[in-house]
């Protein structure tokens, strides 16, 4: 099977250019863009880290090493299109114009950084797996209806497609011919489970033949390649062809969230490894100087920018208040059942009776 989905790729790991009918249309300003967009997702990354350990904010899911796939993806969104991520995908939602300010107030635990955001179709990240598949088949068939071009993307794992919700969610899609796209991250782990005791498919892309779409994979830390099998399943998607599987291959770096320590489940030294043998942005670095595309004094600009920018969102968020836990138990009813009445009392009781 998994010949019938070979990995499509455009530059490898030296940066060289592998598929030569793509050569022509790989630009400096795309380039740069990518570059920009993956290292201002890095260097978000790993300051939600820091800030965790430094106890400013609660618990935070790192993506590094996921970064060309949720950068090439969402930048091959149009503006009026439908995002629906996962819990570790705030690196594709920043990149499509998340706001920053509250993606930092969603990890300090503020309700505000779970308002919707105002400016792009963006839904909040979905924690429960794979639910959130059949509400991307369903808002692309809303698009549908209503006459438009707009399309939706649904992100999820490995572990999700051992989901109900994606079978519902891929086959109503395929029924209804809704313009969506299906963008899976392989990073080869459900937490601590492999995916060879996930699944007994050679890939995930195979899967789409039993709902009659078609099923690509492509190398996930190639962030052209994935920029374009993306734009061309959006294509798909506008002009009535229904939807696509996506199957990006890729890697998690870094721990499940910060309450995780990989190193329990898995060779954490070979997974080290891929930090120089397969990270996405050294990747792009290597293409770019190859093909004199490199600038110091650029890269030195946009560091600046992103730091800049980051110090201030930083500054932002913690000159709110600290947020009130009440607020978590104080609108899940009208009124409260026993059990929120019984939890929120615990909660203020083992924090010494302050809310
Ligand atoms: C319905 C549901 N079941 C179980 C969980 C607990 N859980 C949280 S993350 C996770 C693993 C998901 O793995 P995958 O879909 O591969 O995505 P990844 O975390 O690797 O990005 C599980 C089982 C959950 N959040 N929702």
């Amino acid at each position: 099977m998994e010949a019938n989905y070979p990995l499509f790729q455009i530059i490898d790991k030296n940066g060289e250019v592998t598929n030569k009918d793509y050569r022509d249309l790989l630009t400096v300003e795309q380039a740069r863009s990518y570059y920009y967009h993956m290292l201002r997702i890095r260097t978000y990354d790993h300051k939600g880290i820091a800030l965790q350990r430094q106890g400013r904010i609660g618990t935070y899911v790192p993506f590094e090493g996921q970064e060309a796939s949720q950068v090439g993806s969402a930048l091959a969104l149009e503006d009026d299109d439908w995002l629906f991520p996962t819990y570790r995908d705030h690196g594709a939602t920043l990149t499509f114009g998340a706001d920053l300010d509250r993606l930092l107030l969603h990890w300090n635990g503020r309700i505000e950084g779970c308002v919707p955001s105002l400016t792009k179709n963006i839904f909040p990240a979905s924690i429960p797996i794979a639910t959130h598949l059949p509400h991307a088949t369903g808002a692309a068939m809303a698009e549908t209806y209503k006459g438009t071009k707009n399309a939706a993307i649904a992100y999820f794992g490995d572990g999700a497609t051992s989901e109900g919700d994606f079978h519902e969610g891929l086959n109503m899609a395929s029924v209804f011919k809704a313009p969506v796209v299906f963008f899976n991250q392989n990073n080869g782990f459900a937490i601590s489970l492999p995916i060879k005791k996930q699944m007994n498919s050679e890939t995930i892309a195979q899967k789409a033949e039993a709902y009659g779409i078609p099923g690509v994979r492509v190398d996930g830390m190639d962030v052209f390649a994935v920029n374009f099998v993306v734009k061309e399943a959006l294509d798909r998607a506008r002009n009535g062809d229904g939807p696509t599987l996506i199957e990006a291959v890729t890697w998690r770096f870094g721990a499940h969230t910060t309450a995780d320590d990989p190193s329990k489940y898995r060779d954490q030294a070979a997974s080290d490894a891929t930090r120089t043998d397969k990270d996405p942005v050294l990747r792009l670095e290597k293409f770019m100087k190859n093909e004199d595309m490199w600038d110091d004094a650029w890269l030195e600009t946009i560091k600046n920018d992103i730091k800049e920018e980051l110090d201030q969102a930083i500054i932002d968020m913690e000159s709110y208040e600290n947020a009130n836990s009440d607020v978590m138990f104080d609108y899940v009813f009208e009124t409260p059942t026993w059990t929120i009445d019984e939890q929120k009392k615990s909660l203020n009781a083992l924090k010494g009776g302050q809310s």
